[in-house]
């Protein structure tokens, strides 16, 4: 008897310590209080989430197609445009690049003229090359209302804008799981 009350503290107390230690969390909320942004450039500067959505935001209609054909979207994704996270540590100037890049290693490169919206590759919704309208590169941390779930590249992933809707973009440069801004020379 004496045994069998001890056994049953000791679960109660390890349920404690799991509950306590967030085992019991869903993925999302540790992600998303744990996720830091690196910005690099003439300075070093590191923000928290709460930190990015106090940043002026943008908001706009987003469209990617995977090389396979695949589509993400049409959403409303709403963040922070580059050049604003770029200002955190020194800004970008004329030439240089925005290299951003993910814990898996991925890594994509937009020049300045693409920090202006411009130079983009854009489709219409049969996937025919359209020319581009102006687009706006944000870091998205909200995707159709609601934070960005973890499989869509949550807490923050590259978006390409428009203010029209309908407007396809490439896959390739919606960079999932942001945690790193670099300003490098072009
Ligand atoms: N971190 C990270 N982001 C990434 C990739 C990746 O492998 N790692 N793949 C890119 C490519 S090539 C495409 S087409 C899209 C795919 O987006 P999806 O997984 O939401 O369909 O994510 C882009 N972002
Ligand atoms: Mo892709």
């Amino acid at each position: 008897m004496k045994h069998h009350t001890h056994a049953i503290i000791l679960a109660a107390v390890l349920l404690l310590l799991a509950l306590a230690s967030g085992c019991s969390t869903p993925a999302g909320g540790a992600l998303e209080r744990d996720w830091r942004l690196t910005v690099n450039g003439t300075t070093e500067k590191v923000i928290t989430l709460q930190e990015l959505r106090a940043l002026p935001s943008v908001t706009g209609y987003g469209f990617c197609v995977s090389t396979t054909g695949a589509r993400f979207g049409p959403y409303t994704c709403r963040g922070v445009d580059l050049r604003e996270i770029a200002a955190l540590a020194g800004g970008i100037g004329p030439g240089q690049q925005a290299w951003v890049s993910a814990p898996d290693g991925y890594l994509w490169v937009f020049d300045d003229d693409q920090l202006d919206g411009k130079d983009f590759v854009t489709f219409d919704e049969n996937l025919k090359e359209i020319p581009s309208p102006p687009l706006r590169i944000i870091l998205m941390y909200e995707q159709n209302g609601k934070p960005l779930p973890y499989d869509d590249g949550g807490p923050a992933r590259i978006a390409i804008v428009s203010e029209q809707p309908g407007v396809i973009t490439e896959g390739s440069a919606w960079v999932k799981w942001v945690d790193r801004i670099e300003i490098r020379e072009g």
